[in-house]
């Protein structure tokens, strides 16, 4: 492989020349926000593109190799809760990530298998690093997109599976016009 680059529009995230381009909209995300009557009413008005992520991603799956990529999470909110990804822990887990912050205001909401959590803030300038063995996902608690750049050892993978069925320990909702950290009603023995 031969050395490339690629360019990174702060204003938007759009990464010119970009291997892959994903969209998520609401429609995929059925089950991850916990106010269920707040999605379906929302999914029935229109299905909402909530995230895209443009991604270097075509080289081997080895750890010497590098995925990179931008992240956008655009503004919005299912009820109280802010829009946000997925969220995963990485298939190998301990693989960590890098994180920068080009655009907008948000929070990276982490936890480990063991129960730890924590929320960073997110502005442009920070970055973050998300060490091995912590979940992570980007929560938008702004008016504009929230973009990030980030890198990851190319045979991290994604392991999107328990997130999927009770979400992440805690949420980031809206009260009072500011975002708040709350336990997840959904998480299994809670
Ligand atoms: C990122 C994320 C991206 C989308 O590339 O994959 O922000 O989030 P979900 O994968 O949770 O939908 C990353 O963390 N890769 O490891
Ligand atoms: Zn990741």
């Amino acid at each position: 492989m031969k050395p490339f680059t690629t360019e990174i529009n702060t204003e938007n995230g759009f990464l010119k020349n970009a291997h892959n381009h994903l969209q998520r909209r609401l429609s995929s995300m059925q089950g991850q926000y916990f106010d269920a009557a707040a999605y379906d009413a929302l999914l029935k008005k229109e299905d909402t593109l909530v995230y895209e992520v443009y991604e270097n991603i075509n080289m081997p799956k080895v750890p010497g190799e590098l995925y990179h990529g931008s992240s956008i999470v655009h503004p919005g909110k299912v009820g109280e809760e802010f829009f946000m990804t997925k969220g995963h822990f990485h298939q190998v887990l301990d693989t960590a990530e890098v994180y920068s912050c080009v655009h907008g205001h948000g929070y990276m909401m982490m936890e480990t298998p063991e129960g730890e959590w924590a929320a960073e803030e997110l502005k442009p300038g920070v970055v973050l690093y998300v060490p091995p063995r912590w979940a992570h996902r980007s929560i938008n608690v702004g008016t504009n997109d929230l973009i990030t750049f980030f890198v990851y050892p190319g045979d991290a993978g994604h392991d999107y599976g328990s997130i999927e069925v009770k979400g992440f320990r805690k949420l980031l909702v809206e009260r009072g016009g500011k975002p708040a950290v709350i336990d997840n009603p959904r998480w299994a023995g809670v």
